[in-house]
């Protein structure tokens, strides 16, 4: 032991006590009660069920019929329960996407679930699920999505009153709401009461300032995702980046994923992606469930960068989730309780210099196992280090750290050392910490000292845990299976023409190449490209990959897909959108109303999520069995 840390070790326990030191003063931005109770929930579900699920679509476009929407055994208690044993603090429910169709019998539209033949018409999805949650412990949240494809007043002013009433409406009738989800997709095309025509709102036009101070009125403990109190991790795909600020700025604005540091607003993090490829259930996507493996990263680089993750897993038409995707919850949870299942700083005991050698904010409330404890030290000395020893060696390769946030996010950068071979080694390099931080090893370590040095804080730090884990043997999480295999070979296709571009990158099975249209100038949808398949193929649908370099640029949301014997007379086979596509960019399957003989297609780009011009990473044809 250096000297340093063998006085602090004496001295501690000893002077400690004596005094009577005041905490420190918040530094910036500080969570209020409702977002630190929500931030300490973590992980939790989404439930994307609706008339989509009968459909196959992953956005409606506002004028599906409400018939349609019959689960044969919906069991809302048996979802709730399946995500109690995944480990899950509570579950968001859609009840009202994009397409308008209201899972309650409200009084704002018809276009409700009390126009649907299930339970004659007397049921309620909402109350379902509210009641289930209520039963098993779990907290309740609800998404009611701001754009409507189905009303005829949408970008109307008329339209804003009837979406402030509905969030009243599901306020007010079914208990505790722990959030409300306000998705960030607004406007464009829709049914909107048979115009079909593309909206466009000005911003403000929600009233989200009103509808907040309403929301708190009616439940203050609901956190407002998106519109105040939480914010968007930044892609579909559940991971958020580090370092991670719980703060954006009024100012400066931020990125979601990242958040800002120093900001002016504590706004936290929530990752969301989906068990499956989409958000709502499609029978195709059953193969495509994501791996317990798979999971576990998703929520090592969401909750263990400090955010909460929200994961969604789609009922089907039955009204139940699928045995795989319950599968493969069971199987993250057994992973993650096997992480997290021995603390090995758990009751180590830690020296340090602490503030006015008062004990409450003694090194020793890092392994206390209380979140609420912390160990701070005073104003003028923002990068001390704290010595930690433990009863015994023990081999962990993950590290947990959490600051006391009720004093805001302080901590910029901070290093771990561990005494191995008679002398401190680095064996962490980190900045932020936040809500919590899962600092993950190259390799696993084995010793019975460490040290942390905080090497930059613009306040004094407080920390309230330091924790040590080994993570489980599992296997290793290959890239994301980007383009699901088909059982047509691309190998003797051949580009017979394109508008622009070097269309082969399109079908060289290559998802990091993309086709675009974009030359010395913009070349602007439509764009097209024709493909000799070489043989006549049986075609039961297309499918079509979107950049992956995470560029918008070109990216297609509008397609027309023709096919041909002859590679001169053309039947157009399938025409829509690729719904949702800029926020989740994965494979998009199309299939064909009826598969149809044919060695040519065409496909084209109609229109382009940004930029004028059209790309395309991969397009490929699933043939008929
Ligand atoms: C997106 C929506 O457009 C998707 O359909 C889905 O609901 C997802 C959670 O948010 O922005």
């Amino acid at each position: 032991m250096n000297s340093l840390a063998c006085s602090l070790f004496l001295l501690g326990p000893t002077v400690g006590g004596l005094h009577a030191a005041t905490a420190p003063a918040a530094f910036g931005a500080v969570p209020h009660e409702r977002q630190l109770a929500w931030q300490r929930l973590e992980y939790y579900g989404f439930v994307h069920f609706g008339l989509n699920t009968w459909t196959d679509r992953e956005w409606g476009y506002g004028n599906e019929d409400p018939k349609l929407f019959n689960p044969s055994s919906f069991d809302a208690r048996a979802i709730v329960r399946a995500f109690k044993d995944a480990g899950m603090t509570g579950m968001v429910l859609t009840a009202k996407h994009h397409d308008g169709f209201c899972l309650w019998p409200t009084k704002t539209t018809d276009h409700n679930i009390s126009k649907s033949p299930w339970m004659n018409g007397r049921g309620d999805v909402v109350k379902e699920f509210a009641e289930a949650c209520k039963a098993e412990g779990m907290k309740f949240g609800i998404y009611v999505s701001p754009w409507d494809r189905h009303q005829a007043e949408y970008g109307r002013e008329a339209y804003v009153k009837i979406f402030h009433q509905q969030i009243r409406e599901v306020l007010t009738r079914y208990g505790p709401v722990f959030e409300i989800w306000f998705d960030g997709a607004n406007g464009g095309d829709g049914w909107y009461g048979g115009a079909k025509e593309t909206r466009k709102i000005p911003d403000g036009y929600y009233r989200y300032p009103e509808a907040v101070e309403m929301i708190r009125k009616l439940q203050p403990n609901c956190v407002v995702w998106g519109a105040a109190d939480a914010r968007w991790g930044g892609s579909e795909q559940g991971h958020v980046d580090y370092p991670h600020w719980h703060t954006m700025d009024s100012q400066r604005g931020g990125n979601g994923a990242t958040g800002v540091s120093r900001g002016d607003l504590w706004k936290p993090a929530e990752g969301d992606t989906s068990i499956r490829p989409g958000w709502f259930w499609h029978e195709r996507e059953d193969k495509s469930v994501k791996s317990p493996e798979k999971l576990m990263k998703v929520w090592l680089d969401c909750v263990g960068h400090g955010a909460n993750l929200i994961l969604n897993v789609p009922p089907d038409r039955d009204g139940r989730i699928r045995p795989q995707d319950v599968q493969s919850l069971n199987g993250f949870r057994k992973l993650r309780d096997e992480l997290l299942a021995k603390d090995f700083a758990a009751g180590a005991r830690a020296g340090g210099s602490f503030r006015g050698n008062d004990r409450k904010f003694s090194p020793s409330n890092l392994t206390d196992s209380n979140i609420e404890s912390f160990w701070t030290t005073d104003d003028k000395a923002p990068t001390p280090s704290v010595e930690i020893r433990l009863s015994a060696p023990a081999e962990f390769d993950v590290i947990r750290l959490r600051e006391q946030i009720r004093l805001g996010q302080r901590v910029e950068a901070f290093e771990i050392d561990a005494w191995l071979d008679n002398d401190w080694k680095p064996v962490h390099s980190g900045q932020t910490i936040g809500n919590q931080v899962l600092a993950r090893l190259e390799n696993p370590v084995s010793t019975d000292r460490l040290r942390l040095r905080i090497t930059r804080c613009p306040a004094a730090p407080c920390i309230s845990e330091f924790s040590l884990f080994k993570m489980p043997a599992m296997a290793s999480v290959s890239g994301e299976l980007r383009i699901a295999k088909t059982n047509v070979k691309k190998s003797a296709w051949k580009i017979v023409s394109n508008t622009a571009g070097d269309a082969s990158h399109a079908i060289d099975g290559n998802p990091e190449t993309f086709w675009h249209t974009h030359m010395a100038t913009e070349q602007a949808p439509p764009q097209d490209f024709v493909v000799d398949m070489g043989a006549e193929t049986p075609v039961s649908a297309f499918t079509y990959l979107p950049r992956q370099d995470g560029v918008l640029h070109g990216m297609t949301d509008k397609f027309r897909f023709e096919l041909s014997t002859d590679g001169s007379t053309w039947k157009n086979v399938a025409e829509g959108e690729f719904s949702n596509i800029a926020a989740n960019p994965v494979e998009q399957i199309v299939p064909l109303k009826n598969p149809e003989k044919a060695r040519y297609f065409r496909f084209t780009g109609l229109h382009a999520v940004e930029k004028n011009h059209v790309s395309a990473a991969e397009v490929g044809v699933v043939a008929a069995p």
